[in-house]
């Protein structure tokens, strides 16, 4: 079976909490604090890795939860650190937000197209912070200590699209397994009835002058493809990502007994009803079954349609650059006739786009290094909504877990978060929204007072943080 696409439920580790805790020494009551901090959780990390070629991994095993970071101790013992959980999947695997709910994707975070590229889904929390973190000038024993932070956790999808240079697509029994067969290793199913190929067959050419490239098998695409018809649906969406597609043309029309013609348009219009820049896609067109007696009248017409589609592709000028390949690739996958050549045209086509792609790659930053610089600014966002008079709500990610991090039943843990909350910028916040002194201000389930909570001394204002 084929396993393309997943939803998991993955899970960072908790912060490990901070320790409150003071020396102890013979003849000395009570020594300064030496609480160690509780270590960070590890992350959950999916990592594309060139050695696996299926998600089958994660068929049946839907969560992963990385190690939490365990507490610290007295003596100023940190706690250490949780391991990180690394999922390895293919090279060519899109990672989005999964809604459970509504069994739907949701936002892009990373598209993992090389060996060895990863992100960070769902970090860790951090370590909470012994009470040694604490001393101020004025406050020598701090009788309290960071929790640890809470992970992140949510669903998200796992998708793997194939990774060829080039798909051969085509109306069924087409001959493009017998193609494939020709031009690599691999040994599909080749039979004289429609839908034979029911998964993507994926192999590597080598041109005459030993160059390498991947080329797909996808199968058959009928009329009606783009909206679900038949099976090719399922695949058209693996072309999207193959830089050529080579477009197999049946020249005995044998399936169905229809017109050549007509199959190659059908097929032509199928791809851009799927995705417009797939109209776009550089393109490469081949007769196929040239050794039938018969088709040379056809094979002319083709030929002809063509190199008109192609001047038509560049804008109605016979001398600009078409994505569409003018020449007519005449093979026989039977006999091999034309095969070297249309191979080696491949090729030649293939390296020409890889360049571009470097090129290109170059001068654009990392999809996910983006994703995860964007994912830090909205986690620190957060917004002030007025409830009704007097009352007020905060939500934002890290304001949330400030929250949950602190021991509510100790009043100086809870003025440390305040401190926080103040460097954060929430009190000017809420202030601009019209908060006043004894006003309501509730985050998750917690609510305090504005003016105490907020406007007071702020008794650890020379800490760092
Ligand atoms: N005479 C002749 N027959 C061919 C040629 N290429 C393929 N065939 C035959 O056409 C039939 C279909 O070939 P396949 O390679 O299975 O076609 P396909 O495009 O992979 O078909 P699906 O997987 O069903 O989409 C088989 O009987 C092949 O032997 C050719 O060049 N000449
Ligand atoms: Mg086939």
């Amino acid at each position: 079976m084929f396993i393309d696409k997943v939803n998991i439920h993955v899970k960072g580790g908790d912060g490990g909490a901070g320790c409150m805790s003071f020396r102890r020494e013979a003849h000395v009551p009570k020594g300064g604090p030496d609480g160690g901090d509780g270590g960070d959780g590890g992350s959950v990390i999916v990592r594309a890795d060139a050695g696996v070629s299926s998600l089958i991994d994660y068929r049946f095993k839907h969560h992963f939860k990385a190690q939490r970071g365990t507490h610290g101790k007295g003596s100023r013992m940190h706690g250490a650190r949780g391991e990180d959980l690394i999922l390895k999947v293919p090279v060519g695997t899109v990672v989005r937000f999964y809604d459970e709910e509504s069994k739907e994707a949701g936002e892009l975070i990373a598209d993992l197209t090389h060996d060895g590229e990863s992100v960070v889904v769902m970090a860790g929390g951090k370590g909470g912070r012994g009470n040694t973190h604490f001393v101020t000038s004025t406050r020598r024993a701090p009788a309290f200590a960071e929790l640890g932070e809470p992970a992140l956790e949510g669903w998200i999808q796992l998708e793997m699209k194939l990774m060829a240079d080039a798909a051969l697509v085509g109306m069924p029994s087409a001959g493009k397994s017998s193609l494939i067969a020709k031009i690599s290793a691999v040994r599909p199913k080749i039979a004289d009835y429609p839908f034979t190929t029911l998964v993507p067959n994926l192999g590597v050419a080598l041109t005459s002058d030993d160059y390498s490239f991947v080329v797909a098998d996808i199968p058959g695409l009928i009329e009606g493809a783009h909206e679900g018809r038949g099976l090719g649906h399922e695949f058209l969406r693996h072309i999207e990502r193959t830089a050529l597609i080579v477009h197999i043309v049946d020249l005995t029309g044998d399936w169905e007994g229809r017109d050549p013609l007509q199959d190659y348009e059908v097929i032509n219009s199928e791809l851009a009803l799927y995705a417009d820049e797939l109209a776009a896609r550089p393109r490469i067109v081949v007769a196929n079954k040239i050794d039938v007696p018969g088709t040379e009248e056809v094979c002319e017409k083709l030929a002809q349609r063509v190199r008109e589609d192609s001047i038509a592709a560049a804008g109605g000028n016979e001398f600009a650059p078409s994505p569409i390949d003018p020449k007519l690739y005449r093979i026989s996958a039977l006999t091999g006739q034309g095969v070297d050549a249309l191979k080696n045209a491949i090729g030649t086509k293939v390296r020409e786009l890889r360049e571009a792609a470097r090129e290109q790659e170059r001068s654009t930053p990392r999809y996910d290094q983006v994703w995860e610089l964007r994912r830090d600014a909205r986690d620190a966002a957060f917004e002030v909504h007025r409830l009704s008079d007097g009352v007020f709500r905060v939500e934002g990610p890290r304001v949330e877990r400030l929250v949950v991090q602190t021991d509510w039943e100790n009043e100086e843990a809870i003025a440390y978060m305040q401190h926080r909350m103040k460097r954060m910028g929430v009190d000017k916040a809420l202030e601009k929204a019209g908060a006043r002194d004894g006003d309501e201000v509730r985050i998750l389930g917690f609510a305090f007072d504005f003016e105490s909570a907020l406007m007071a001394d702020d008794m650890f204002a020379e800490l760092e943080d």
